[in-house]
């Protein structure tokens, strides 16, 4: 058995420029696993809580590396029930989310590197027991995020994301040349109507002076150019509704606009009657759960209703969420719950409640791509990764890439 020999963090930066934490597990094969975590901006209340970066990389380097050096870091569930025992609360308030995530996560890389395995072939066997062969791969559809509002911009647009998703079928290398084209097309069209390009946090654009409809405009004439929407490409929206909700009301301040749960819907519901939108994430504020459970029942035939927030990728709040019918899709965002098993545990029982599966980055990332191999493990039905452009958001579309060709 190939056992644990050192575990260190240390702090780098993330692509807003703020610190995080990178963990780097020694084996004692020489086997290599590191990881640095991401982080969000609009984060559900029911996410597992970071701690300060320096505090958490002591953490690692001393109270965690003293316990699980030694241990075999191919046995993902004990590690993992170490992490949680050692830290004790809830939340993960003590030891820090980011510190457990990352010595989770760069366990398993260890292990993959020391067992010459591939990550996602790897992840895999960890998640259904069986070893995937080449032809077996199933690619996430790619949705990429191409005009950002909300917390991930300074355009005052209250949605936060407006995103261009290629049809099922669609081949991956073709589905990723989809989002660059449409991506390069809407700034053209941004330029001729005099409106700014500079980017948000997620790499879309974030020009000034919109309205969800003017943004959504702009995504069917750009998705337009060489497509066509409806037939080869369609529209998402994630709402993050929690975000400008304030005192029981939807606040759109951009129309001058303060909507009861029910008016929100209308709104919603006028939206899809214009524009191909098929996707919409946390059209609900996440304790509005009538809200949820009357959108939903309105529209989970047609579309796809997306719990993030909602959620946070915990098993026991998914359960509830699925038994009272709030949402027929999930984000999955490991760092939302902090260790390895339980965000495969949270994927396994989407998939027992017949939910659609998002693997999904931050808006606070790094040019890690271990979400990639972990959408390929589990066969995710999506990933979102941000526009086509900016290094830490292509790092994850080009090492599924990587993955499309060469295996
Ligand atoms: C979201 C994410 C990622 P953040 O809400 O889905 O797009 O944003 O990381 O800021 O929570
Ligand atoms: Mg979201």
């Amino acid at each position: 058995m190939r056992k644990i020999e050192n575990i260190r963090s240390q702090k780098i930066l993330d692509s807003r420029g703020n610190w995080t934490l990178e963990t780097k597990v020694t084996l004692d094969d020489g086997s290599v696993g590191v990881q640095p975590v991401p982080s969000g901006a609009s984060v559900g209340e029911n996410e597992a809580v970071y701690i300060d970066v320096e505090k958490a990389a002591d953490f690692v380097s001393t109270t965690i590396n003293d316990v699980l050096v030694g241990k075999d870091p191919s046995n993902q569930k004990s590690i993992d029930e170490n992490l949680i025992k050692m830290d004790g609360t809830s939340n993960k308030s003590r030891l820090g989310a980011n510190s457990i995530l990352s010595v989770s996560l760069a366990c398993a890389k260890s292990a993959a590197v020391s067992a010459g395995l591939e990550l996602y072939q790897y992840l895999s066997l960890m998640y259904s027991g069986k070893q995937k062969l080449n032809g077996d791969l199933k690619f996430p559809t790619p949705i990429f995020n191409i005009i950002n509002g909300g917390e991930h911009a300074k355009n005052k647009l209250s949605f936060q994301e407006f995103m261009v998703i290629p049809a099922l079928n669609t081949p991956y290398n073709k589905a990723l040349q989809m989002g660059a084209s449409i991506y390069k097309d809407l700034k053209k069209i941004l330029l001729k109507d005099d409106f700014e390009t500079g980017v948000g946090d997620e790499g879309g654009f974030e020009p000034r002076g919109l309205s969800a409809r003017t943004a959504l405009d702009f995504l069917e004439q750009a998705a337009s150019v060489q497509f066509d929407p409806g037939n080869d490409v369609f529209f998402g929206l994630d709402i993050a509704a929690g975000s400008f909700y304030e005192n029981g009301k939807y606040c759109i301040d951009e129309e001058n606009l303060e909507l009861s749960s029910d008016e929100v819907i209308k709104y919603y519901q006028d939206l899809f009657m214009h524009y191909k939108i098929i996707y919409l994430e946390d059209p609900m504020f996440e304790r509005d759960e009538f809200g949820w459970t009357k959108f939903y029942k309105q529209n989970a035939g047609k579309y796809l209703v997306v719990a993030d927030d909602l959620v946070v990728t915990n098993p026991k709040i998914l359960e509830r969420v699925a038994k009272e019918k709030m949402a027929n899709a999930v984000i999955v965002k490991p760092n939302q719950i902090g260790t390895l098993t339980e965000t495969l545990d949270f994927i396994k029982l989407a998939r027992k409640s017949k939910m659609d599966i998002v693997i999904s980055h931050r808006s606070g990332d790094n040019v890690d791509s271990f979400i990639s191999d972990l959408a390929v493990a589990v066969d995710a039905d999506f990933m979102k990764s941000g526009a086509p452009a900016r290094g830490e958001r292509v790092a994850k579309y080009n090492r599924l890439l990587e993955i499309f060709y060469e295996f």
